[in-house]
């Protein structure tokens, strides 16, 4: 396979596209799966919820894993290449296979999971493509402030998003499906400090890797949990009468 910066340009550009797309669609009304769906426990068209994000996640690890293992040669150089690739991988070894066998959460419906499994193909392509057949680093790259600084944002990021993560959790006792308000860690601030904790990490890792792709899957998320969490926190805001009033919605401070 060879790099095609046209191809590269064409599927970030859509990936943009997609991300205004869905804001447009989720900015007033959110996402129809967890606390947002309207019917609850109908079990037809659904799948356990760890079933499913194994099922969704998988692809954005197993698609950038098969294309480096289908390079050939091996790219091995330079270091910060490979660095790159493995944060990415990181991450979605953790989202794939640790994340799902500790969820707690409703069954996901079937028809967004085939959506998510789609964009996740479509996003694990175009992110493992770019960092293995074409991106250019030079051999100092790890020495660089764009390189040192986005991997720390990530660091922080992923940190906040597992903490998080693991607080809601920790709300509920096996078998439970009932809501209540989150407490402890970036929570003590806004409601969505898991979906803060990811953005800060794609932004982290867009920066790290200063390439299109990368800031337009970070703006991707952004444009996609961001709207999730001010319909969490308008959510709280109308189901608990004691919910904090100084939280906001998804960055500390201010919004
Ligand atoms: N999966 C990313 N778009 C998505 C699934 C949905 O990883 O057609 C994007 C991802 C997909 C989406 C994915 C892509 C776009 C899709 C969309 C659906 C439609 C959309 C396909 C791939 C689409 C177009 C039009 C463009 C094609 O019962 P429960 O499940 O609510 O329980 C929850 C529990 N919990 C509580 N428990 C007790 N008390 C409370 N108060 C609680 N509040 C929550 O905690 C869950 O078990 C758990 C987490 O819930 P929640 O709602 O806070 O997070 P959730 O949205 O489930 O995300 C889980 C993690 C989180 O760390 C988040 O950062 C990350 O996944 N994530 C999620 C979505 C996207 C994403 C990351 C990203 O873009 N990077």
């Amino acid at each position: 396979m060879q790099c095609l910066p046209g191809l590269v340009l064409a599927l970030s550009s859509l990936l943009g596209a997609l991300a205004l797309l869905q804001l447009s669609l989720y900015l007033r009304v959110p996402s129809r799966y967890g606390k947002h769906e309207e019917r609850l426990c109908r079990p037809r068209g659904r799948l356990p919820a760890r079933c499913a994000w194994f099922l969704q996640e998988l692809p954005s690890f197993l698609v950038p894993a098969l294309l480096l293992a289908l390079r050939s040669p091996p790219r091995l150089e330079p270091l910060g290449c490979r660095l790159l690739c493995c944060l990415f991988c990181w991450h979605y070894f953790y989202r794939t296979f640790i994340y799902p066998f500790f969820t707690r959460g409703r069954p996901f419906p079937l028809q967004l999971l085939f959506f998510g499994m789609l964009f996740c193909i479509y996003n694990g392509f175009l992110q493992g493509y770019y960092l293995i057949y074409c991106a250019e680093y030079p051999n100092d790259w790890c020495a660089d402030i764009r390189f040192t600084s986005g991997l720390l944002l990530f660091l922080l990021g992923m940190g906040i998003n597992i903490h998080s993560d693991l607080l809601l959790r920790q709300l509920r006792k096996p078998g439970e499906v009932t809501y209540k308000i989150p407490q402890g860690g970036l929570f003590t601030y806004v409601s969505g400090a898991n979906y803060f904790g990811e953005i800060v990490e794609w932004f982290g890792f867009a920066i790290a890797t200063w390439s299109l792709p990368a800031f337009a899957f970070a703006f991707f998320t952004l444009c996609c949990i961001g709207p999730r969490a001010y319909h969490h926190h308008r959510y709280y805001l109308k189901t608990f009468t004691d919910y904090p009033k100084s939280r906001k919605a998804l960055i500390p401070f201010i919004f």
